[in-house]
């Protein structure tokens, strides 16, 4: 294991900007994003200017309208959009919304609806993206959280009425931090003059999110928890190297148990989690990758997977198969239903690795099994 790559990972912590530029920034071509739903609405948002010289409706950024037409309004705050009209005036030439969830998303896109008129508002010089993730601590609700360098690459920016222009921007960020649940927008005044001092405003914006994680702390509320209060059972490990068996349900998610490094077999590539009693309400597992993006810190990191579940140890049922994309973090295995079971068998039917070091080694950063409480 490295610890040194966590280090960096934990250390990046300097934001990348982007400038915009509305008239003249090229179209850049589509890349592989993947679109989702917009889970913006799902967010809390604060704003970093106070309280005194905050400008307009904040609540109108995520509430999922966007209403140029209606927004020309002669005095008095401005109901359907936010700015900072007043902290500009005032001097405080940026402005940072602050969206927090209480669930983790892999978020892909962000839109944003800026308010521009003839007036003051205008497009931004300058927007930062600046995630702030987290490693949940399992089986407590703290989480070791870290911020997570974001670059926003403009894809295309357009006005969608006189006083609206839309931009999409594709969010790029090391895939060994996928636990997204704070996105912080800053945005930069323009420089110069309009009537007054140039400030930025927003009707809405669209955070587009394709999967959510599990939530950030013990679920109860949504009907499921996951637990790691079982014995494992593996045919390799590597305790000289740190990768103890013990450590995959430490709750800890910056250890992890790791086959031999001499590599392993194929069939020796599975671990066995027996809960000490059959429970009736097994329905997922929660597989946590190796942190780190340098190199070797995907070995044994879980491509196609298996789980199989039973309630005596011989006889096994296939509960889920899949495959997990080569990044830390946190991966679901939801096996669509109760089941019953004592042993749950994750198999790592295929494992990642650096430089030819594919298919030897199975690792994992924390393993939880996920029961089902609702009812
Ligand atoms: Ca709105
Ligand atoms: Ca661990």
């Amino acid at each position: 294991m490295k610890k040194s790559a966590l280090k960096c990972m934990v250390l990046s912590a300097l934001v990348t900007g982007v400038t915009v530029s509305a008239f003249s920034v090229p179209t850049l071509a589509a890349s592989d994003i993947r679109v989702g739903s917009n889970i913006a609405q799902y967010a809390t948002v604060r704003q970093s200017v106070e309280s005194k010289l905050q400008s307009d409706t904040l609540e109108a950024v995520n509430d999922g309208l966007c209403s140029p037409a209606r927004a020309h309004v002669s005095g008095g705050e401005n109901p359907y959009a936010w700015t900072n009209y007043k902290a500009v005036q005032n001097g405080e030439k940026s402005a940072t919304l602050g969206f927090n969830f209480d669930q983790f998303y892999y978020v892909d896109e962000v839109v944003l609806y800026q308010f521009v008129d003839s007036y003051s508002a205008d497009l931004p010089d300058r927007v930062e993206f600046r995630g702030n993730a987290a490693v949940p601590q399992l089986h407590s609700k703290d989480v070791l959280p870290f911020y997570v360098d974001i670059t926003g690459r403009l894809q295309s920016s357009e006005y969608i009425s006189e006083t609206c222009v839309k931009c999409t921007y594709e969010l790029i960020y090391d895939g060994s931090a996928p636990l997204l649940f704070s996105l912080d927008i800053t945005e930069y005044a323009a420089e110069g003059q309009k009537q007054k001092d140039k400030c930025i405003g927003l009707y809405e914006v669209e955070i587009i999110g394709d999967r959510a994680g599990y939530p950030l702390t013990y679920p109860y509320e949504s009907g499921f928890i996951s637990v790691n209060n079982y014995t494992a059972t593996v045919a390799s490990e590597d305790s000289e190297h740190g990768g103890s068996v013990a450590l995959l349900n430490d709750g800890d998610a910056f250890t992890m148990w790791h086959t031999s490094w001499n590599g392993c077999d194929a069939k020796d590539r599975y671990v066995i989690l027996d809960l000490g009693e059959v429970r009736s309400n097994v329905t997922g597992l929660n597989y946590i990758g190796r942190f780190g993006a340098g190199d070797g810190d995907n070995n044994g990191r879980v491509g196609a997977y298996r789980v199989e579940v039973s309630t005596d140890g011989v006889n096994w049922l296939v509960a889920d198969e899949g495959e997990w994309e080569d990044t830390a973090g946190t991966k679901n295995s939801w096996f669509g239903g109760n089941l019953s079971a004592r042993y749950v068998k994750l198999t790592g039917l295929s494992t990642y690795g650096s430089r030819g070091n594919a298919n030897k080694f199975m690792s994992a950063a924390e393993i939880d099994i996920i029961l089902n409480v609702k009812n």
